[in-house]
């Protein structure tokens, strides 16, 4: 896919991502919005998936280890084929399969449960272990939040990779600098994130999580390493993409009133008409 395609579907998910948090009102807008080029890129041009067969054995795996930031997760599973763009409408809903943090037991592409912070990339770790044991040939793609970096678990698991060098796995940083309550030095700071994962033995990218091209490309140097796992920390902002919500902790699960939707949804229109310019 092209760059500037994959723009255009980054824009189209972010769409998605307010209404369906509008709808339910209920859910995550920061950390879905400031992930959203992110999963555009790992779902339009780096995982080896078949949406057609959600299950087959020779997928690479992702685990969303920020659980909570699903808006992000299931427009974009629904945007690349895994289940129709209308279901997005029962996002938080009783009986829906789209509950508020991911279920791998009901929910069409989601490869693991998640939502309590640390234990996610400690799956991811064990997937990518037993997959190096069983010969096979996949990869293992994992997204933590900055803010999840603080919990104790996250650095057992990345221990372990380190030690075990599971090139076959790549953890993803979603580095926005803010949590729910404040910025990362204001709570419990876990920089310099760069130096601790070399230190774990991780060969480490930082890139601009919303530059599509230099994501593309970082996903490409992963696979160029063996014997290290592989750590993209991604720079990005919370809320990007609305102005009144960019690097504004507020916004991690606060819900806009309709005056506010409207004019989220008119910037991402313009956003949109603009690409298309191009
Ligand atoms: C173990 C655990 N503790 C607390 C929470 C509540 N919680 C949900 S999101 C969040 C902040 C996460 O910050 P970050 O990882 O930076 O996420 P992002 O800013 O990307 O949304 C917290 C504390 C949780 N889900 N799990």
């Amino acid at each position: 896919m092209e760059t500037l395609e994959l723009k255009q579907k980054a824009n189209e998910i972010r769409r998605l991502i307010l209404e369906m948090v509008y709808q339910a009102k209920s859910g995550h807008l920061g950390g879905s919005l400031s992930a959203a080029d992110i999963f555009t890129c790992l779902y339009g041009q780096i995982l080896r998936i078949d949406p057609q067969n959600p299950k087959w054995k020779f997928r690479d795996r992702f685990v969303l280890s920020k659980g909570h930031a699903t808006p992000a997760y299931y427009a974009s599973l629904a945007e690349f084929g895994f289940f129709p763009k209308d279901e997005l409408r029962t996002f938080r809903r009783l009986g829906s399969r789209l509950q508020g943090h991911p279920d791998c037991k009901h929910t069409p592409g989601v490869d693991m449960s998640s939502g309590s912070l640390g234990q996610g990339i400690s799956t991811a770790v064990g997937m990518a272990f037993a997959a190096k044991m069983q010969g096979l040939p996949i990869r293992v793609y994992v997204m933590l939040g900055d803010g999840e970096m603080e919990e104790g678990q996250v650095w057992e698991a990345l221990m372990f990779a380190g030690n075990r060098k599971l090139d076959n796995l790549v953890i993803i940083i979603d580095n926005n600098d803010l949590q729910c309550d404040g910025h990362l030095d204001e709570v419990n700071s876990p920089n310099p994130i760069d130096e601790k994962l070399q230190a774990f033995h991780f060969q480490v990218k930082t890139v601009d999580g919303h530059n599509m091209k230099e994501l593309v490309e970082a996903f490409g140097d992963a696979k160029k390493y063996s014997g290290v796992p592989f750590a993209l920390i991604a720079k990005t902002v919370k809320g990007k993409g609305v102005s009144f919500m960019e690097d504004q902790a507020a916004w991690h699960g606060k819900v806009p009133d309709t005056e506010q939707f409207k004019q989220a949804m008119r910037e991402l229109e313009r956003a949109g008409e603009a690409l298309c310019r191009k």
